[in-house]
């Protein structure tokens, strides 16, 4: 037995020595106890989970750390099992007047996963590793070389495949691989995800919840949560059935008889990224105006020598430009950051990740990170975590959360939005030559959109598929069906081979392998443009009034203005419901797809005449 489990064993039997009965605190013991030894074992156990986790998802062939994983877990269930029972179980959140106590009763109740009998907690946890393993070490051969030896010249998927599908153009070399991947991946967690269901939604009815979903969606705290997703969809899908247009009319120029649109579908294959949730990589196959003069930020750079460090170095730099918090230790390689893809061949999780390990001065990220314009974005948006857990800190453990999940993932992008102007790449030196004319504003607002505006539709439809999932309104003979009917009816996609329920191309996905939920992404969408609007105001790039400057152009950097609104919204983690730190960030409290929208306003005009002229001409 190694030290550390010895001592988690000692401090879990104190813990159950001091839990010995039931008990109702008044309102100054419960404060008294939030404040302390709550607080303070609370602290131990995510520090230990925290570990545990990333000494698995950073060696997964590594099976004593994969056991020490589930040993951990379920010791931390335990103590959440008896501090529940002890402290939790016979009140609710009306029992206490202090509106802070209010809320830490209701965090403190929820017991998640925990509460599950150990044996059952075992095998979803096993279950969960496994299906990120299968993600993780995925690997096919490559087209042109189909009976390869798959250990030596397998296609992984970062960066082989992502790469991959960044760059080639050939429509049959991408549907196999498409395909080949989900075989690898998806194909292979059917049996698997249905018993992650049941044990899933076997928690969420012990914790009073109908299913899942309904457990996932509490930390929304809005009772009509589904409702305001489903209006901001609305009000955005206008702007992406004109995106999705132009790019089909482009791309069938591009592949001519290869590509069938008739039906107004596009391939899921052919848009540069395996899961066709973002568009960028195909941006100079659909500029609006191929003549006019760009730069490709992957090129530069190369050419000005960025490597790994310096990519992240920048991205640092940025935020301590706001006047916000030094993120150095979170790249340190010397305090156990990894940002590069290991070199001896170890497996490890390689989906971009960002860790806060309780301790308050533990912070680190995990990534196989390449020199590319993509994960340059990539890098502040793990950034952007990483500044959130910092300015939280200071909060009682309970708190140390986002406002809610989704505004957690739209942080980092909020900064890379004005990062990625051109205004900024040219004043850091990523960009020779700064046109400022319609033409370029174009393209350069195509390139955001190919990002944006292409991903909402499938932020959207991920979770909504999972929902339905957990809720059962399908079964598992039409899981893969049901998938593809949301992959049409949200993103108009269709799959480049036929597909059957042998098949599960959901499981294809880092978040649906790794139990994460998804519709954050989609909330963040639309918040960072919110934020970003309230940013560029601060520090006099936007007047909304005047519009002398339209808001794509505008760049916060150097902004202390800026970085207050930031810090001021999310220095209270998850102390306030999220309306408080959305209004602190940006003078109202809801959630509004208006800032996005006059974003991209110019490139809607020029989209929707475009369209309307190539549909008289066709
Ligand atoms: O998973 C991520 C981040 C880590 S939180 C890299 N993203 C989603 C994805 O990759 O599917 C960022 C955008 C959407
Ligand atoms: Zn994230």
């Amino acid at each position: 037995m190694t030290n550390s489990n010895l001592i988690s064993i000692l401090v879990l039997l104190f813990s159950l020595h001091y839990l010995t009965e039931s008990s109702k605190l008044s309102e100054a013991e419960l404060k008294s106890f939030f404040d302390n030894d709550y607080d303070q074992n609370e602290t131990y156990w995510c520090t230990k989970l925290q570990e545990a986790n990333w000494e698995f998802e950073s060696d997964l062939e590594n099976s004593e750390a994969e056991e020490n994983l589930v040993n951990v877990i379920l010791q931390a269930a335990e103590y959440n099992k008896q501090l529940w029972k002890m402290y939790f179980k016979d009140v609710t959140p009306d029992d206490y007047q202090d509106p802070d106590l209010k809320r830490k009763v209701m965090l403190a109740r929820m017991l998640g996963k925990s509460v599950l009998e150990n044996d059952k907690l075992a095998e979803l946890t096993n279950i969960t590793n496994t299906m990120v393993e299968i993600y993780s070490t995925g690997k096919i051969c490559p087209y042109r070389k189909k009976n390869c030896d798959i250990s030596t010249e397998g296609y992984n998927l970062d960066p082989d495949l992502n790469s991959l599908f960044a760059s080639s153009r050939d429509y049959n070399e991408l549907s196999y691989s498409w395909k080949a991947w989900r075989d690898q991946t998806g194909g292979k967690m059917r049996s698997l995800f249905e018993r992650y269901v049941n044990l899933s939604n076997e928690a969420s009815v012990l914790n009073g919840y109908q299913d899942n979903s309904e457990e996932w969606l509490v930390l929304f705290e809005s009772l009509d949560f589904i409702k305001q997703i489903d209006d901001l969809w609305l009000q955005v899908e206008p702007l992406y059935t004109e995106l999705h247009k132009f790019v089909s009319s482009k791309l069938k120029a591009r592949y001519g008889d290869d590509l069938d649109i008739s039906d107004g579908l596009l391939p899921a294959h052919i848009l540069g990224n395996m899961w066709a949730q973002e568009w960028t990589n195909i941006n100079e196959h659909v500029k609006p105006f191929p003549a006019t003069k760009g730069q490709n930020i992957t090129d530069a750079l190369r050419k000005k020598g960025y490597n790994v460090k310096k990519m992240f170095e920048t991205s640092d730099d940025f935020y301590k430009s706001l006047g916000l918090l030094p993120n150095d230790m979170s790249y340190n390689t010397a305090q156990g950051a990894i940002i590069e893809k290991p070199k001896d061949g170890r497996e490890m999780v390689c989906h971009a990740s960002a860790w806060d390990f309780c301790d308050r001065k533990n912070f680190r990220i995990k990534m196989c990170t390449n020199v590319n314009a993509e994960d340059f974005i990539t890098i502040h948006h793990e950034m952007g975590h990483i500044q959130y857990f910092l300015l939280y800190k200071d909060q009682p453990v309970i708190y140390r959360e986002g406002a809610n999940p989704g505004f957690h993932e739209a942080i980092g992008d909020t900064i890379a939005l004005s990062v990625d102007t051109p205004k900024h790449l040219h004043k850091i030196g990523l960009l020779d030559e700064y046109v400022d004319d319609y033409q370029t504003s174009i393209n350069t607002l195509m390139s955001i959109a190919l990002s944006k505006v292409a991903f909402l539709p499938y932020g959207l439809l991920l979770d909504k598929w999972r929902w339905d999932v957990f809720k059962g309104k399908i079964t598992m003979n039409n899981w893969n069906t049901h998938y593809w009917e949301y992959r049409k009816q949200y993103q108009k996609l269709k799959p480049p081979v036929e597909r059957s329920e042998n098949d599960f191309d959901p499981g294809a996905k880092f978040h649906v392998a790794g139990d994460v939920q998804y519709i954050s992404y989609f909330v963040a969408h639309i918040a960072q443009f919110q934020f970003f609007k309230s940013l560029c105001i601060a520090a006099g790039e936007y007047d909304p009034q005047t519009k002398y400057q339209p808001l794509h152009k505008c760049d916060f950097y150097q902004s202390k203005a800026a970085g207050e609104k930031l810090r001021a919204g999310l220095s209270l983690g998850t102390s306030k419901h999220w309306s408080v730190a959305m209004k602190a960030i940006t003078g109202q409290e809801k959630m509004d797809a208006g800032p996005l929208l006059e974003y991209f306003e110019p490139l809607y005009q020029f989209l929707k005449s475009f369209n309307q002229v190539y549909n008289s001409t066709i």
